[in-house]
């Protein structure tokens, strides 16, 4: 069993619904277990601003699925709430789901980059983290409790308490 942390993002067709939903979703993945779900919070859109405020969180899974079942798995559930593939980077979306850590693996394939490349500046993504997991230490051995000092919260805010 290996520890996995998935996160949520959504902010198009009714973001909190889609969230919880995909919270709902992940717990029916085959060979797993949700461990915990972080609180939904809402963000500042990273990239183009013209577009919806996010809901974001972050959830702890026990798994027996290989990193690429998972992305299978994951990226089947964003394809049923309606995830539709466009050009535009960073652009919005109905619910993106990003393995973010896969135990204490580094994966570096076409289809998958583990630890997430924009974990570590994400405020979206570390302070939901930093809920369900404050002594987590990354792969490369640097604390996440370290990282999020130089991290702005950039109006995240809790928006529906876990
Ligand atoms: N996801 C993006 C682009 N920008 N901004 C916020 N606040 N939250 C996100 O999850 C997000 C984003 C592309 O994955
Ligand atoms: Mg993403
Ligand atoms: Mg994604």
């Amino acid at each position: 069993m290996i520890n996995a942390y998935i996160a949520v993002g959504s902010n198009l067709g009714d973001p909190v619904a889609q969230a919880k939903q995909a919270i709902e979703s992940l717990k029916d993945l085959p060979r797993s277990r949700v461990i915990q779900a972080s609180s939904l919070y809402s963000s500042t859109p990273m990239g183009p601003q013209n577009q919806p405020d996010y809901i974001n969180a972050v959830v702890k899974i026990e798994t027996e699925l290989q990193p690429l079942e998972l992305l299978d798995n994951t990226q089947k559930i964003e394809n049923e709430q309606g995830r539709v593939r466009k050009e535009e980077r960073w652009g919005p979306r109905t619910l993106d789901l990003d393995i973010i850590l896969y135990g204490d693996e580094t994966i570096d394939q076409p289809r998958l980059v583990v630890p997430h490349y924009g974990m570590r500046e994400r405020e979206f993504v570390l302070y939901p983290l930093l809920e369900i997991e404050p002594n987590l230490i990354l792969p490369d051995g640097s604390a996440l409790s370290q990282l999020i000092e130089s991290v702005d919260r950039n109006g995240l805010q809790v928006w529906d308490r876990n």
